[in-house]
């Protein structure tokens, strides 16, 4: 295994081995469905993307990986619980995620929800708790930025959109800040999060800035062409389903060529705000990953 593979998975275990510390805390030896139904999702699988991103951050700048795996968890609650919902029949109808039923498919409609409104709860819960042992200006300024990308100038921002647009062909502003919000927000908030935790410089933060948004962009592209070129045992979801719903799509816009040289241009520019850092090996080659990942 090369020595980034081996440095994500590390990351990623780490996530894994923290990921339901919290609710098992609160569940105790009691039975109750929505804590199975929210650990169904949290352990179904999942790239963790943005956790592993959030402490590659820290890790680049030699902070102490460990003090922020409860936010890097509480991360990937917040993203856990969109996709509950966005497969909801009221939202996407989507009966597979991570190669698995989805929540409301398993624990029914209503259990799903309230699955989903328990691990962003969840998640505020263990970012309180850190503000509590935490508190520095800095470290507020990191939550909070968490709290608005994942909020109604976020994440929640991009998915009214992309509801509304349901059916309709929209124009390539719309469909970019449509990603920028809905995929790109949560991306940002995992980078940003930790370079204010880390209290950097406004030009090295800057720098981030760029480097996590073209990032986002880039995620989002590659999750078109997988939706077009990918395999089910990869995505863990059926091939096709943007094109099944009628969604526009970076291929309906620009096709699927030049879709590919546009993520293979981001990903260089990325590339190109991050050799600004030393020890920038790691983030260089999550950069490429992006564009070459297959799930
Ligand atoms: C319901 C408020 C609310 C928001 C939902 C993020 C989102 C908004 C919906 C997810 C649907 C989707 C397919 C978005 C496109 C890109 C994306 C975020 C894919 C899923 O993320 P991955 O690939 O998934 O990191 P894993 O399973 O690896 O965690």
């Amino acid at each position: 295994m090369n020595s980034f593979l081996a440095k994500y998975d590390n990351l990623c275990n780490l996530v894994n081995d923290n990921l339901t510390n919290y609710i098992k805390k609160i569940k105790g030896n009691r039975e109750n469905k929505l804590y199975d139904a929210m650990e169904y999702s949290l352990l179904a699988g999942g790239k963790r993307f943005r956790p592993v991103l959030h402490l590659a951050i820290i890790d680049m700048f030699g902070g102490d990986i460990d003090r922020f795996i409860d936010t890097a968890c509480a991360i990937e609650y917040i993203h856990t619980y969109s996709l509950i919902h966005d497969d909801l029949p009221c939202m996407d109808n989507d009966e597979f995620r991570r190669g698995k039923p989805t929540n409301h498919i398993v624990f029914g409609e209503d259990i799903a929800i309230l699955a989903g409104d328990g691990l962003l709860n969840t998640a505020y819960e263990i970012l309180f708790d850190f503000a509590c042992d935490n508190n520095s200006k800095n470290i507020l300024e990191g939550l909070h930025k968490i709290a608005i990308f994942s909020g109604i100038s976020g994440m929640i921002a991009g998915q009214i959109v992309d509801i509304e647009s349901e059916n309709k062909k929209i124009d390539l502003d719309t469909l970019k800040y449509l990603h920028y919000n809905k995929t790109g927000k949560l991306i940002l908030a995992s980078v940003l999060s930790s370079a204010d935790f880390l209290d950097l410089d406004d030009y090295s933060k800057e720098k981030l800035k760029l480097y996590s948004e073209k990032i986002g962009f880039a995620f989002q592209i590659a999750d078109d062409i997988l939706d077009v070129e990918g395999k089910f045992e990869d995505i863990g979801k059926p091939v096709g389903s943007d094109n099944q719903n009628n969604k526009s799509t970076f291929i309906t816009h620009y096709g699927l060529e030049e879709s590919k040289r546009i993520l293979l241009d981001t990903i260089d520019s990325a590339i190109e705000d991050i050799k600004f850092f030393d020890n920038n090996n790691f983030l260089i080659d999550l950069a490429k990953y992006v564009a070459s990942r297959n799930g």
